[in-house]
């Protein structure tokens, strides 16, 4: 590659004396030189000119630089878009810009040799690059830093022109996977008039794109795909790629689908998954899972990732080249959603990598109604690709062949190097954003172009039956057989029972599912272990081997969890140390990440310590010889793609505790539409249990708005149907116990956890080893401090950090009147433990305490619970500010709630 390191802005003085330095010795210039002066006397003797040394070197230069500027610039010049000009970039790659001229066309440059087809006319030499760059595959790779990628990038390229050599065969199944494609969309408009299904057409050549990676990938070793995707073209995909069957479609577009049974309540047909297993051309099989998604573009994709990820640790030992996901997009949601730059930043960490994405675009050059010009300010829609350096293919659509070349491409070069590629096919959108809608409104110019522009299944089978590939009559059979079994199916689907919706990652859950009444109205299963357990864990996992010394602070740190044991009294982060390594020690795996959580935020967990004098660390958790895995990873700076990926990773691993952790409770809200869509509602939507376990610090600290709140209210709002659990447990016990619950019964819903700030180092805020070693979460905490019940006029009810305030001043006042209750768990609410408890204190005034305000907190969803009982509030009054940020105003109004709940 002499063009990229030695010719570019080359002053001619200086190659003459590097030539004359050459001629003298060739050893004494380097070898990027000498390979380059070797090969200028190579064509100086094949050539016929005469023109002086110094010219032709200087003609040779710029002919390596018309190559790399092909190489880097052809993109732009090429014939990818379907329906309309493209825009115009300058400067073009016309010869008179490389200082060349038309007059140079047919003398011989050895430069021909960089395009590995030997010394050669320049003629020849830019018809090579513009086969190879410039007709309808785009290559973007050359901001690659790995010599080595772009090496094969390019060899691959240049070496077949970019043009593919199909068999008979192959153009053949190219041809059956078109027509299926576009016959299966007309089927549906004419059969089911102006039902949305967000057709395909315009970009039909997605689905022998599909069929081509699947296939390219089964050869080198792929055994699975797990596959993300919007509404664009979904039926499609379900129907031709994934094998729904097209009677079981047909059902769905007559509403003839089971209905829900008061927990399931269903989707629309276009956001539903799927997963099969297919067997391609050469017998091998292929699992495909397709993932449902809700409306939100581009969220599912780290959820992709997350069930890749949780397949390729458990079912494929870590083995990338097993198992891979293709995420597919729009071009608008593609270039607007900021969730992409997410994921697309994960895709190299150790955390989160699944060895390579492989992205394809349903480029149709629209969003809804927007057009690509008011929908990017970058010149492609896959212009992310490039943060973390990988190639762009731009394809035109029209051209399937291309398009199944270049897909290829890209899954070898995944397979090879591990890494994202994306598959960026240009077409057109030829209804409305729906079927319903007029695009005239907004693109009359387009759509009169659109409207004429035959489909690409016409534009394959005339360019085969001109080549003499098929006969006329092949395709004709081809679409009537396909157009008559589509007939017979719907004709079946009438006469056949309702369809239903099933689980699409259904072999993962067997014996486990989501959660019902009966299962809160029973007590908590039990989660102790035994003392021996307990003890020999905890010793193990305060050890520090002898060989490896962290700073002075860890070594106090874990001395002082050495004490605990000694003094029978464990603080919040050994409760929750104890809980992971005790699921593992059951053979149950623990996932955790988030910002710092290693440290953890408040420095309470250090689950992973450093060595002092080098970057080597040591995981305890790791070292207990357990069955269970333990892995802990800091996030990146990311919310939205890291819980949903976390969330992923919990639909395919039920036997694993998957663990995200907010670095504070408030920044959850950077990942409301996975909490939305996913987290609170996919059960009712897609029948998809979730163990999924949220840690959110929460609690009134005086330190301001931000950080004072992870929201409880708004995760209680979504609470319905035992969709979830939400809970603000008050002791490491208890917190112990509710994590190992999560795996301790035989359905998984997502839990939410407030978790403490200062309570992590509250003299008060610990449990012994009998609390470890007995029962199992409770969800009431009643006051154990109250002799005679008949005596309390009061019950204060409270959740989490406020508890140990009230108790202070319950202690301080010498108050046997009051009773303090903790609920533990909010949702579902222990109605029938809080009943007994206001019949135990039946002479009592309720309150509810929160140090939240009005608006916010516990109180607005205990007002919603049907089990609604009179009690006051204590509160801070309603604000619109999650609390003051002012120290002074924020200690009153503590000092306030106190008093107030303790009035007499
Ligand atoms: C996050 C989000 N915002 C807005 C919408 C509404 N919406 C639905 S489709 C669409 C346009 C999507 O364009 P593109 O990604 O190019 O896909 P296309 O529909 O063109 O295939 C929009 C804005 C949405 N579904 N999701």
């Amino acid at each position: 590659m002499v063009t990229d390191n030695y010719l570019s802005n080359a002053d001619i003085g200086y190659i003459d004396s590097l030539y004359e330095d050459y001629k003298q010795d060739p050893d004494s210039v380097d070898f990027g030189w000498r390979k380059f002066f070797e090969g200028f006397e190579l064509g100086q003797q094949k050539s016929s000119s005469s023109i002086s040394v110094s010219d032709d070197m200087l003609k040779e230069i710029n002919v390596l630089n018309l190559i790399k500027g092909y190489r880097t610039r052809g993109h732009l010049f090429t014939k990818t878009n379907p329906v309309r000009e493209r825009r115009k970039y300058l400067p073009t790659l016309a010869l008179q810009n490389f200082g060349l001229s038309e007059s140079d066309l047919d003398k011989v440059f050895n430069a021909g040799v960089e395009l590995g087809i030997g010394p050669g006319t320049l003629r020849n030499i830019v018809k090579h690059l513009e086969t190879t760059y410039c007709e309808s595959i785009g290559a973007e790779y050359v901001y690659i830093r790995d010599p080595e990628k772009i090496k094969w990038l390019q060899e691959k390229m240049e070496s077949t022109r970019n043009q593919p050599n199909f068999s008979i065969d192959q153009k053949r199944q190219i041809l059956k996977k078109l027509n299926q494609a576009v016959v299966f969309e007309n089927f549906l408009h004419t059969k089911f008039v102006g039902q949305k299904r967000f057709s395909l057409e315009g970009a039909e050549t997605v689905i022998p794109a599909l069929d081509a990676v699947i296939n390219a990938g089964a050869e080198l070793g792929i055994q699975e795909y797990v596959i993300g995707m919007a509404h664009r073209g979904r039926l499609n995909v379900l129907a031709n790629i994934m094998g729904k069957t097209y009677n079981d479609i047909f059902k769905e577009f007559e509403g003839k689908v089971s209905e829900g049974d008061g927990l399931f309540e269903g989707d629309v047909k276009y956001h539903l998954g799927y997963s099969t297993e297919y067997k391609n051309h050469a017998g091998k099989k292929i699992k495909l899972t397709l993932s449902p998604n809700p409306s939100h573009l581009e969220a599912v994709n780290p959820v992709v990732e997350g069930i890749t990820r949780a397949k390729l640790d458990n079912d494929y030992k870590g083995d990338v080249d097993k198992i891979c996901p293709i995420l597919i997009h729009g071009d608008a949601s593609l270039a607007g959603q900021g969730v992409v730059y997410e994921v697309q930043q994960m895709s190299g960490l150790k955390a989160y990598q699944t060895g390579g994405t492989v992205h394809v675009v349903i480029n149709n050059q629209i969003g809804f109604t927007t057009n690509f010009a008011d929908g990017r300010t970058s010149t492609y829609c896959t212009d992310v690709a490039k943060v973390t350096l990988c190639p762009v293919f731009h394809v035109n659509g029209d051209d399937v062949e291309a398009v199944v070349y270049a897909v290829n491409m890209a899954m070898e070069y995944r397979q090879k190097f591990d890494t994202d590629v994306y598959v960026d096919l240009l077409g057109y959108r030829k209804y409305g954003h729906n079927e319903g809608d007029e695009p005239r409104f907004t693109q009359p110019l387009l759509y009169k172009l659109i409207e004429q522009h035959p489909n690409p299944r016409e534009i394959y089978k005339s360019k085969l039956e001109s080549s003499g590939a098929i006969e006329a009559s092949l395709a004709k059979e081809m679409e009537q057989g396909f157009r008559q079994m589509l007939q017979e199916r719907l004709n079946e689907s009438k006469e056949s029972g309702l369809g239903k919706v099933t689980n699409f990652i259904e072999s993962y859950w067997k014996g486990l599912g989501i959660a019902h009444k009966e299962d809160f109205q029973k007590p908590s299963p039990n989660t102790k272990v035994t003392q021996k357990l307990y003890k020999e864990l905890a010793e193990k996992l305060t050890d520090i081997p002898k060989d490896f010394k962290p700073i002075n602070k860890i070594q106090k740190l874990f001395g002082d969890r050495k004490n605990m044991i000694k003094n029978d009294s464990y603080d919040w982060a050994m409760g929750e140390l104890m809980a992971y390594a005790t699921l593992n020690n059951e053979g149950f795996d623990v996932r955790m990440s988030g910002q710092d959580c290693e440290r953890g935020t408040f420095s309470h967990r250090h689950a992973v310590i450093k060595r002092e004098d080098s970057e080597e660390v040591y995981l305890s958790l790791k070292n207990l010889g357990n069955k269970g895995k333990f892995e802990i990873y800091n996030s990146l700076l990311s919310e939205y793609a890291v819980l949903g990926f976390e969330y992923g990773y919990a639909l395919a691993t039920p036997n694993c505790l998957t663990i995200w952790e907010a670095q504070f409770g408030d920044f959850g809200n950077g990942a409301q539409i996975i909490i939305d869509q996913f987290i609170s509602s996919a059960g009712a939507k897609w029948k998809t249990p979730n163990g999924l376990v949220m840690l959110l610090p929460h609690g009134q600290e005086g330190q301001g708005p931000e950080h004072s709140s992870a929201r409880l209210e708004r995760f209680l709002q979504l609470c319905a149907n035992y969709n979830m659990q939400v809970a603000y447990p008050s002791t490491p016990a208890n917190y112990f116990h509710l994590l190992r619950r999560q795996l301790h019964r035989n359905f998984r819903i997502p839990l939410i956890v407030m978790t403490p700030k200062s309570l992590l180092r509250h003299p008060l805020c610990v449990s012994t080893l009998k609390d470890f070693t007995t029962g199992g979460f409770v969800e009431l905490i009643d006051d154990t401090t109250v002799v005679k019940p008949a005596q309390v006029k009061r019950v204060l009810f409270c959740t989490g950090k406020i508890y140990y305030e009230l108790l202070a001043k319950k202690i301080a006042d010498n108050r046997n009147d009051i009773a303090i209750v903790r609920i533990e768990q909010l949702y579902p609410l222990p109605e029938e433990h809080m009943a007994a408890i206001r019949k135990k204190y039946n002479k009592a005034q309720n309150y509810w305490v929160q140090e939240e305000p009005k608006n916010q907190g516990a109180w607005t969803f205990l007002l919603r619970s049907e089990d609604s009982f009179s009690m006051k509030l204590v509160s801070r009054k309603s604000s619109a500010s999650s609390a003051s940020g002012f120290s002074k105003v924020f200690a009153k109004e503590q000092a306030d709630i106190l008093a107030e709940a303790f009035a007499k």
